[in-house]
């Protein structure tokens, strides 16, 4: 049992070590595996086949074992290391120490939007995107998109998914009109903002954190253990609910052989949903 913890609580020392072990995935090739893994199972609602990770009941356990695969793998290289969470509705502007020099580095510069300072800057020679959806070779990031700008998801927005009772609900993609998965995962509009919660933070970093290859920027990680910590507190919250759907759809669904129901395996793992809705005798978080 460890604990992750929140990253502005991070000791110098902490934060060192974890992106010391960022880098030595990097350098050996592990990390691109997990980017390419993401890409791979990036299906979106508009094309055929089984949705695992995006506009799909299973996002939150598909992204916790995700995360626990990266965390192991860190582990291998520091034993000490865990993946901390960014806690994007207190940390909400690019003047968070999350963007400092000695941690995830700063904004893209206005041309280009490449990132020039900290580990993860191209010109520092150890983070070279291999697997983008562009061809650059640099990392961007575009924080809170000045040319139109937007803004981190509030308290108010934030409690708008937290407060739903029911987990998710046909037809089970993005358009589902309710239930806290798409309100949370962010596709349901409603308003004049079309992005919510967890996709809205996607767009304010902006940069590689828009597409299928979003985990070439490091702050994905942080920002999907904020998301798995709201997940465990959805549950708390409403502890008769349940992960639906309950049972495989029935060949006459539409969505049948496209989501993943409480008992089936996800891939690549062939880990099921049940097996994955309590972390806790594996980390907690401190809140
Ligand atoms: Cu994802
Ligand atoms: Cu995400």
């Amino acid at each position: 049992m460890y604990t992750r913890k929140n990253q502005r609580n991070l000791t110098s020392a902490e934060r060192r070590g974890f992106v010391g072990a960022v880098l030595e995935l990097k350098r050996n090739g592990e990390y691109d595996e997990f980017v390419r893994q993401h890409i791979e199972y990036y299906v979106t609602d508009g094309e055929d086949g089984l949705r695992a990770a995006h506009m799909t009941p299973s996002f939150f356990p598909w992204h916790r074992r995700f995360l626990l695969e990266f965390e192991r793998a860190l582990q291998r290289i520091d034993p000490k290391v865990t993946v901390p969470y960014w806690d994007w509705t207190t940390d909400n502007t690019p003047a968070a120490a999350l963007w400092s020099e000695d941690f995830l580095g700063g904004n893209g510069r206005t041309r280009d939007h490449q990132v020039m300072t900290g580990p993860f800057a191209y010109e520092t020679g150890q983070w070279t995107i291999m697997n983008g959806v562009t061809d650059r070779k640099y990392l961007m990031r575009n924080l809170g998109r000045p040319s139109a700008p937007i803004s981190l998801p509030s308290h108010d927005e934030l409690a708008w998914a937290m407060n739903e009772p029911v987990y998710d609900m046909e037809p089970w993609d993005s358009t589902a009109a309710s239930g806290f998965r798409n309100r949370l995962e962010g596709w349901l509009s409603g308003g004049v903002e079309r992005w919510r919660n967890h996709n809205r933070v996607h767009r304010w970093v902006g940069g590689h954190m828009l597409g299928a290859s979003s985990p070439n920027d490091p702050v994905f990680w942080l920002h999907h253990s904020f998301v798995d910590l709201l997940w465990d507190r959805w549950q708390r919250r409403h502890p008769k609910a349940v992960y639906l759907p309950r049972t495989r759809l029935r060949p006459d669904d539409p969505q049948s052989g496209r989501v993943i129901s409480l008992e089936e395996p996800m891939p690549p793992w062939d880990v099921k949903p049940s097996e994955l809705l309590d972390h806790r005798d594996l980390y907690r978080y401190e809140q």
